[in-house]
């Protein structure tokens, strides 16, 4: 049978879960949907032919959800989190977890009283095949210890409300997340260094950033944040290893020749560059989750980000280093 999903906040990121799961992906389907905004489940109700509940919480306990999506905005997400995980049902909820590490860390609390893994957090690059296929190469230990790990993360726009935190909680946050993943270190510490900004912003905000990490073994990570480049969603990424560097390469899907060279085109947004991993991720979720067992990242990781992104807000106000602050991990998660 397959495993009856509950979206809560099918927006822009939640409808193209929805669209994956009706047609690429296997194990699942909608079961229904809720929404802070009753025209929206009106809406995606009736476009997906499913149930909309009045409430999040009527979606939780309906005994027609076997297990939640959440993708609403990050401040709404821990009462629902922590609601699913009574109810003993599986939970994906898009990143980040919790925009505060305090609430992630009420989660984590639920979650070990529940006493197993219920929650994935939507970091969808560990799904990428670029990225598995680097971090393959490095845990072979055939170009030895990594040193340094350059990161870009280039948007070509974004929109007025985005404010320079996000930078660090919205952005920053998937090469956060990303780089715990690949070295499997926790970061230690985070400088801001502020480039000359870009004139194609809005005025309060500071663009480009550089964002300076480095991990318990002394891994030095660089980011370079730019999300008003004008021109392309350019996700780059080299780790500079002890006997040779590896680096993602270009992720167009065509390369074009004719009278003006050969040229590739380029992506534009998350949903294009990152299709295939969302689409792994979702299907990972989906047979993990109908088997009764974990897969993706957890809430540790969701807290261990929420950590390194406070350090990361502070470190914009700061002159050097920040320390990142974060609990011993729970054997839940070991
Ligand atoms: C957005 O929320 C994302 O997750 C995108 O991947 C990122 O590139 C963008 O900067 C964020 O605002």
């Amino acid at each position: 049978m397959a495993l009856r999903i509950g979206m809560i906040g099918p927006g822009g990121m939640g409808q193209a879960h929805l669209d994956r799961i009706r047609t690429v992906i296997a194990g699942g389907e909608i079961a229904g949907v809720s929404d802070i905004a009753a025209d929206n489940v009106a809406t995606v109700s009736e476009k997906y032919g499913v149930t909309g509940f009045a409430s999040s919480e009527e979606l939780i306990a309906s005994p027609e959800v076997d297990a939640i999506m959440i993708c609403s905005h990050g401040p709404g997400h821990e009462p629902d989190v922590i609601a699913a995980i009574e109810a003993g049902k599986p939970v994906f909820c898009e990143k980040p977890l919790t925009p505060t590490a305090d609430a992630a860390l009420r989660i984590m609390e639920a979650e070990q009283k529940a006493g197993r893994r219920l929650v994935t957090v939507g970091f969808m690059r560990r799904f990428d095949r670029s990225y598995r296929e680097m971090k393959a190469l490095l845990d072979s230990g055939e170009v030895g210890e990594t040193l340094i790990v350059h990161n870009r993360h280039r948007n070509p726009t974004v929109p007025a409300h985005y404010t320079w935190d996000m930078a660090i909680n919205d952005t920053a946050i998937h090469e956060i997340d990303t780089m715990r993943w690949l070295l499997e270190e926790e970061i230690v510490s985070v400088r801001v260094d502020k480039p000359k900004k870009t004139s194609h912003r809005f005025e309060h905000l500071q663009d480009p950033l550089m964002v300076i990490m480095q991990s318990e073994s002394g891994v030095w990570i660089d980011d370079e944040v730019f999300v008003n480049n004008q021109h392309s969603y350019d996700i780059q990424c080299e780790a500079v290893a002890e006997l040779g560097t590896i680096r993602l390469s270009d992720q167009h899907a065509i390369e074009r020749t004719g009278t003006l060279g050969r040229f590739n085109t380029l992506t534009m947004d998350h949903n294009q560059r990152f299709y295939g991993a969302f689409v792994t991720e979702v299907q990972e979720w989906i047979t993990a989750a109908a088997r009764g067992e974990h897969t993706g990242s957890t809430t540790w990781d969701g807290y261990a980000a929420a950590c390194v992104c406070d350090a990361g807000v502070r470190a914009l106000e700061t002159d050097g280093p920040v320390a990142v602050e974060m609990i011993d991990k729970p054997a839940l998660y070991s």
